[in-house]
C-alpha cells in the first residue's frame, strides 16, 4: 500500500515488476544492518577527517532510528531534510527509513518561500536542519514556519543550538540531533511498495511537487545502475553534488555504492581544488557532476598536479552537454566519460562501458532497464517517425506514477496508460540512444539547477511595480543558461525596479538564491501567441540576441 495522495503502479504492473524479478521486497531501512553484516568493518563513509565503517554506520542508524521514535516520529510521517554533505545526511535519512518515516529531500539553498511551501504540502510534522549554514539560520526559519503550521512539531538541529525559546512562543520543540539517540529497539519492517521518500522535481508549475520513491522501484533503480558500472568493494565514489539530488543519491551515487560495499566520500563542496584534493587522497574511482562542474574542473586541470589517475569514471548529466566539452573529458582528465540524462522523476539514460566513441561524444545512452519504455511522440501525442523529434515520455519499475497531493497536475503530467511526460524533446538513434533535442517545459536549467519559469513570474508579480513578467532561458558559455525576466512595469517607468532590487525584493520574500533573475528588461508589452499566451520562443530569442531590435515589443 502506498500512502495516501500517492498513485501507486497499477497492480498487473507491480504483480509483473515483482515476477520479473526486478522489486525484489526491498525496505530501504533495512539496508544499513545488511550491509554490516556483508561489509563490516571496511569504509563506508569519509567526511574530512571523520571515517565511518558500515558496522558504524548501522550502529548510527539504529539508534538515531530509536531516537526519533522516542521524539515521537511515526510511521508515515514526512520530515523534511535539509542537511549539507555530511554524515549527518546520510545517518538520517536511513534513521528515518528504519522508523518508517519519509524524509522530504530538500536542497540546502532553500529559503522560506520553498521550505514553507515543502512542510505545507507534506504536511511535515519535522524538519531537520544544520542549524547555522553559509550564513543562514535555519533554525530561525524552522521557528518561523512552524507558527503558521501547527502539524510542524519538531525542528531537529545537527549543530548545537542554545534551547532559548523562539519568536513562536516555543511552540516548536528543537530538538539538537545529538538527542536524538537511544537504544536500539526493533521497529516494524516497511511495506516494499510504499514511498520510502519524496524527491523535488526540477518543476515547471509555480509550485515544486513531491516526487514519491518507494523503497522497492529506488532498490531496483541504485541496484541497476551499480551493476552497470560494475561496482564493488574497491568502488570509491565521491559525492560532488548536493546528495539530495538524484543523481548523488542514488545514480549509483550513495546507495548504489554502498550497497556494493565501496566507499563514498562526501565532498563540502563541487571546487576543483577540494574535489581534486579528495579524488588523490581517497583514491576516488567514479563521481558524477553536471556540465558546468566539469568545466571549472577542466579549466583548473592544467593549473593543478592532483594525482586523479585513480578515477575509471566521470558521469556527466543533468543539463545538456555539449559535446566540445565531452570531447575533452577522457585525454585531460585521463577517465572515462560517461553521459547521464536522468530526472527525479525516475528514467535514467546512460552511456555503457562499450560504448563506441562517438556515440558516448554524441547521445545520452540507452535506458538502465529494460523495462524502461520511452515513446517519443508529437504535439498531438502520436508517435514520430523512427528518429524523429518529438516529446519524450516514458514509463517504467522506477518511474512515478503520480506526483503526491496533485490530481489535476497528474491529469495534465500522465497519459492515461500511465506515460510520464517529461517535457524534454529527444529523438532516438537506430542503435536505440537517446539524444536530448531540446525542451518543450517552461524550466530554466542554470547550471544544473532546474527553475520553473512560472514559479519566478508569480513572485515577480508580487513585487510592486511589476504589472506582467515572463521569465526565459538565456544561452551562457559556462553555466549553460541563465534566467532571463522580460517585465512590465507599472504606468509610471519611475518606478520600475532595477534588477539589484528585484532581487533584493525576492530574497525578501524568500526566494532560493538559484531562482534569482540573472537580468531583469523592461518592455511595454509582452508577445502574444496567436492563442493569447506569452510567446516565449519570441522573448527566448529576443534574449538570446541582445543586438536584435525588439519589433514585437511595439505590436
Ligand atoms: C536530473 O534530475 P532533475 O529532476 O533535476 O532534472 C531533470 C531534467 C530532465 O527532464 C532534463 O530536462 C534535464 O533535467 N536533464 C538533461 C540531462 N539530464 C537531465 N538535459 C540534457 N542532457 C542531460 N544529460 O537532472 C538528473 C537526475 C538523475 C541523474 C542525472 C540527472
Amino acid at each position: 500500500m502506498m500512502l495516501d495522495g500517492c498513485t501507486p503502479w497499477p497492480a498487473e504492473t507491480a504483480a509483473h515488476y515483482r515476477r520479473t524479478g526486478l522489486w525484489r521486497g526491498s525496505d530501504l531501512g533495512a539496508l544499513p544492518r545488511e550491509w554490516a553484516a556483508a561489509y563490516g568493518s571496511a569504509t563506508a563513509l569519509v567526511s574530512g577527517d571523520t571515517r565511518i565503517s558500515y558496522t558504524e554506520l548501522a550502529d548510527r542508524v539504529d539508534r538515531r532510528a530509536a531516537g526519533f521514535v522516542r521524539e515521537g516520529v511515526r510511521p508515515g510521517d514526512r520530515i523534511v531534510l535539509q542537511l549539507p554533505n555530511v554524515p549527518e545526511f546520510v545517518e538520517v535519512a536511513f534513521a528515518l527509513f528504519r522508523a518508517g518515516a519519509k524524509p522530504v529531500f530538500s536542497l540546502t539553498s532553500h529559503r522560506s518561500q520553498e521550505i514553507r511551501h515543502l512542510c505545507e504540502l507534506s504536511g511535515a510534522s519535522g524538519y531537520v536542519v544544520p542549524g547555522v549554514f553559509r550564513g543562514f539560520d535555519h533554525v530561525a526559519l524552522g521557528r518561523q514556519i512552524a507558527a503558521g503550521l501547527p502539524a510542524l512539531r519538531t525542528v531537529f538541529v545537527m549543530d548545537a543550538v542554545e534551547e532559548a525559546e523562539g519568536s513562536d512562543g516555543g511552540r516548536v520543540d528543537v530538538v539538537p540531533l545529538a538527542r536524538v539517540d537511544g537504544d536500539p529497539q526493533p521497529l516494524p519492517a516497511n511495506d516494499p511498495s510504499d514511498v520510502a521518500f519524496f524527491l523535488l522535481s526540477g518543476g515547471t508549475t509555480a509550485l515544486p511537487k513531491l516526487i514519491p520513491r518507494t523503497h522497492d522501484d529506488y532498490a531496483y533503480q541504485t541496484r541497476t545502475v551499480a551493476e552497470l558500472l560494475s561496482l564493488d568493494p574497491a568502488s570509491v565514489y565521491l559525492a560532488v553534488l548536493p546528495v539530495e539530488f538524484n543523481f548523488t543519491w542514488g545514480c549509483p551515487g550513495v546507495v548504489g555504492t554502498l550497497a556494493s560495499g565501496g566507499t563514498v566520500v562526501l565532498a563540502p563542496d563541487p571546487t576543483a581544488d577540494d574535489c581534486f584534493a579528495l579524488i588523490e587522497r581517497e583514491r576516488v574511482t567514479l563521481t558524477s557532476v553536471v556540465p558546468t562542474v566539469a568545466r571549472l574542473w577542466l579549466e583548473e586541470r592544467e593549473f593543478s598536479d592532483r594525482d586523479l589517475s585513480s578515477l575509471e569514471v566521470l558521469q556527466i548529466g543533468g543539463a545538456r552537454l555539449e559535446p566540445e566539452l565531452a570531447a575533452r573529458i577522457a585525454p585531460e582528465l585521463g577517465c572515462r566519460l560517461q553521459q547521464v540524462f536522468g530526472m527525479a522523476e525516475g528514467l535514467l539514460t546512460m552511456s555503457r562501458p562499450g560504448d563506441d566513441p562517438h556515440s558516448v561524444l554524441h547521445t545520452q545512452g540507452r535506458p538502465v532497464s529494460e523495462a524502461d519504455e520511452v515513446r517519443i511522440v508529437d504535439e498531438q501525442g502520436d508517435p514520430v517517425p523512427p528518429g524523429g523529434v518529438g516529446e519524450l515520455l516514458t514509463r517504467g519499475p522506477y518511474t512515478l506514477r503520480g506526483y503526491y497531493r496533485a490530481p489535476e497536475h497528474n491529469a495534465r503530467a500522465f497519459t492515461e496508460d500511465g506515460f510520464y511526460r517529461t517535457g524534454d524533446l529527444a529523438s532516438i538513434t537506430p542503435e536505440g540512444r537517446l539524444v536530448v533535442e531540446g525542451r518543450i517545459k517552461d524550466v530554466v536549467i542554470r547550471g544544473g539547477d532546474k527553475i520553473a519559469a512560472g514559479e519566478v513570474e508569480a513572485h515577480l508579480l508580487a513585487v510592486s511595480g511589476i504589472a506582467a513578467a515572463a521569465v526565459v532561458p538565456v544561452p551562457d558559455a559556462f553555466l549553460g543558461e541563465r534566467i532571463y525576466a522580460f517585465l512590465v512595469g507599472r504606468d509610471d517607468s519611475a518606478q520600475e525596479p532595477p534588477l539589484t532590487a528585484l532581487k533584493a525584493a525576492l530574497q525578501q520574500r524568500g526566494l532560493a538564491d538559484y531562482k534569482l533573475p540573472d537580468r531583469a528588461e523592461y518592455v511595454p508589452r509582452l508577445p502574444l501567441t496567436p492563442l493569447g499566451k506569452i510567446d516565449k520562443k519570441v522573448l527566448a530569442a529576443a534574449a538570446a540576441d541582445p543586438a536584435r531590435s525588439r519589433d514585437w515589443a511595439r505590436v
